[in-house]
């Protein structure tokens, strides 16, 4: 097992591995930058550093100081949690250079999953369904057209180096498609460094539902089951939840143990989320994510499985130390994402938090490194906490959630909570029926102009 534990990241998920690093006897260091020294994370951790100014590419995105930190505190492993360096195959590559295990898959298969071209002919090899599609980039024009007119009509160009909806267009008939060639051309260059583009077929109303899975690099692998994480806004999740309501029990099992295969077939290392969307009763992959995700609570309640633990041991050479038949999935698990943001507009608040009194009880957690007193700073992401609820099964979830956002006082900035109060009551969301479409519509009849 490792000595110490260097935590690569900040907020609610550093505070996340950190528990799992005490419940193991690890010792842990956390890095900050200057904003982040009231931090609940490095209040906690047995060591801390400073890495450097506010910025994130100055400070959670610095190599050589995260690595200078490793060196003082003679740290063994480094986890990077999820955004920052969880995806950077080099940052991966440099710390096996410095004998520093990295607690994540390996190089190679980050790379390879970051390319959304590869990633995409990697599943189609595996036996995963994909989205109809160009094999490999879209090179000129007239191939484009070509390509589009075999696929068939609407059609959505993507930039390979993209992910997360960055560098997308749609092209909707013929006339679109020069346009949408050039618009996703330029934003790809732009945004990447990077113009590969890639088409598929345009899916009008699909669900995001995407599969946990785990594997050792030593053959074995095994999914965790699937979330459901269609409701979004501007490709931010907001609400995820496990089971998703649009399965039944022959679909999950069938997709789970399909991914499972693949995922035994690549002999993949660590956690990952391969991710379909789904419509008509059918999946397509679109990418995999090879880290650890925001939303992985809803998997761990369901399962009782702890899955940042189980990406320690994996780290440390372990083997797996359970099988898909020891995998036991339990009632419904559902997980609101609390961002320090006005509840209509999303325009960030950040600032100082005079009360903060989150809920308890059977079935609640909350994963949340904020507390009354502190100053959330205006450089990183939103997310100040996550209200995970937990019940037999969905309509006793949704009731406790109810329950549970009642309880909740954030006072001094603007949160989501307001947000979720008024999903909970919505039909559709009573219902489970809602595609990845469904909250900014939502948003655009409740916020009109
Ligand atoms: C799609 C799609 C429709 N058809 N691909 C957006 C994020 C990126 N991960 C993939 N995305 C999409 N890919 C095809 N062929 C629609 C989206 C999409 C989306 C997907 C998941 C969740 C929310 C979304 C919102 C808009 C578009």
């Amino acid at each position: 097992m490792f000595d110490k534990i260097l935590i690569a990241n900040r907020g609610e998920i550093a505070l996340r591995i950190l528990r799992a690093c005490k419940e193991l006897g690890i010792a842990t260091v956390a890095v900050h930058s200057t904003a982040d020294e009231d931090a609940m994370h490095v209040k906690l951790a047995d060591e801390s550093v400073c890495i450097g100014p506010p910025k994130a590419a100055d400070s959670y995105l610095n190599v050589p100081q995260i690595l200078a930190a490793c060196e003082i505190t003679n740290a063994d492993a480094v986890h990077p949690g999820y955004g920052f360096l969880s995806e950077s195959a080099r940052f991966a590559e440099i710390l096996e250079e410095h004998k520093i295990a990295f607690i994540g898959p390996t190089s190679e298969h980050i790379r390879l999953m970051g390319d959304k071209i590869q990633a995409k002919e990697t599943a189609a090899a595996l036996g995963l369904p994909v989205v109809p599609g160009s094999d490999g980039a879209v090179t000129s024009g007239e191939e484009a057209s070509r390509m589009a007119e075999q696929i068939g009509y609407p059609v959505l160009i993507k930039a390979a180096a993209g992910g997360g909806g960055r560098g997308m267009k749609v092209a909707e008939s013929a006339a679109d498609l020069e346009t949408a060639l050039a618009t996703a051309r330029a934003e790809s260059k732009a945004a990447f460094g990077d113009d590969t583009l890639y088409m598929e077929k345009y899916l009008k109303q699909p669900r995001h539902i995407e599969v946990q899975v785990i594997g050792d690099g030593q053959g074995n692998a095994v999914h965790l089951g699937e979330r459901d994480c269609s409701l979004q806004r501007r490709h931010q999740k907001v609400w995820e939840e496990a089971p998703s309501p649009a399965l039944n029990d022959d679909e999950r099992a069938t997709i789970g143990a399909t991914v499972a295969r693949a995922m035994q077939k690549l002999n993949y290392r660590g956690v990952g989320t391969v991710e379909f969307l789904y419509e008509g009763g059918e999946f397509f992959f679109i990418e995999m994510n090879t880290r650890l995700q925001v939303e992985h609570p809803v998997t761990e309640m369901i399962t009782g499985i702890d899955i940042v633990i189980e990406q320690i041991h994996i780290a440390t050479g372990a083997p797996l130390s359970f099988a898909q038949e020891d995998v036991r999935f339990s009632g419904h698990a559902i997980e609101c994402r609390i961002n320090a943001e006005h509840h209509a507009t999303f325009v960030p608040s950040p600032g100082l938090i005079t009360q903060f009194h989150v809920p308890g009880g059977l079935g609640v957690r909350v994963d949340s490194g904020a507390y009354a007193g502190y100053r959330i700073p205006p450089y990183y992401d939103s997310l100040i906490g996550k209200l995970i609820v937990h019940a037999r099964n969905r309509n006793e979830c949704l009731m406790r959630l109810k329950r549970a956002l009642d309880e909740c006082v954030i006072d001094g900035i603007e949160t989501t909570i307001p947000l979720f109060s008024a999903l909970i009551s919505e039909p559709d969301i009573v219902n489970g029926s809602y595609d990845i479409h469904w909250l900014e519509k939502y948003l655009e009849k409740h916020q009109g102009p």
